[in-house]
């Protein structure tokens, strides 16, 4: 009996793990009562200062909130950003106001405002998922295996919760 109960009690702890990873955080860029996605003249990192106080995991989105016509954000290469440069094909792109963009691999970010000048004015930012070692956008290994992963937990999640209530369900009928 003990080992049955000692199977369920892992089951169960496995589909709550699936569970927390399985939900994804929306992050508001700069914070929830913070300017927003715009200029930054006077604190040219002031981006790059409010993503290394939150956690990043694959999976989350990032809400720019910002006038679309004013701005938009693109995600670039680390290049890019170090120089400002805004690319011809960006890995992803949002023109809209309250623009999102997912963080769909593990590892490094870089995000710029494509509008010319406004990235040197402080619309820059980077950030890296919890758990990546290197700060480099194209760490095939870690960032293959953990999308992967993500996105194989979502379905499954719930089939392990099912197991888990019926493992439970089994248990205290044959207690
Ligand atoms: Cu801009």
């Amino acid at each position: 009996m003990a080992s049955m109960q000692q199977a369920i009690f892992t089951v169960l702890i496995i589909a709550s793990g699936l569970y927390q990873d399985a939900e994804a955080v929306t992050h508001i860029v700069g914070g929830a009562t913070g300017p927003g996605w715009t200029f930054q003249a006077n604190d040219l990192t002031f981006y790059d200062t409010w993503a290394s106080k939150e956690s990043f995991n694959v999976g989350d989105v990032l809400v720019f909130n910002f006038n679309s016509t004013l701005h938009d954000v693109l995600e670039v290469s680390t290049d890019d950003l170090k120089t400002c440069t805004t690319p011809a094909s960006p890995i992803q792109r949002n023109l809209t106001s309250n623009g999102s963009l997912t963080i769909s691999t593990s590892g490094t970010h870089a995000y710029i405002c494509g509008v010319p000048q406004h990235c040197t004015f402080g619309m820059k930012m980077t950030i890296t998922t919890v758990g990546a070692s290197t700060p480099n956008t194209n760490s095939t290994n870690p960032a293959g295996s953990k999308a992967a992963v993500g996105a194989i937990k979502s379905p499954f999640f719930t089939f392990n919760l099912l197991l888990g209530v019926m493992l439970t369900a089994i248990a205290v009928a044959t207690v």
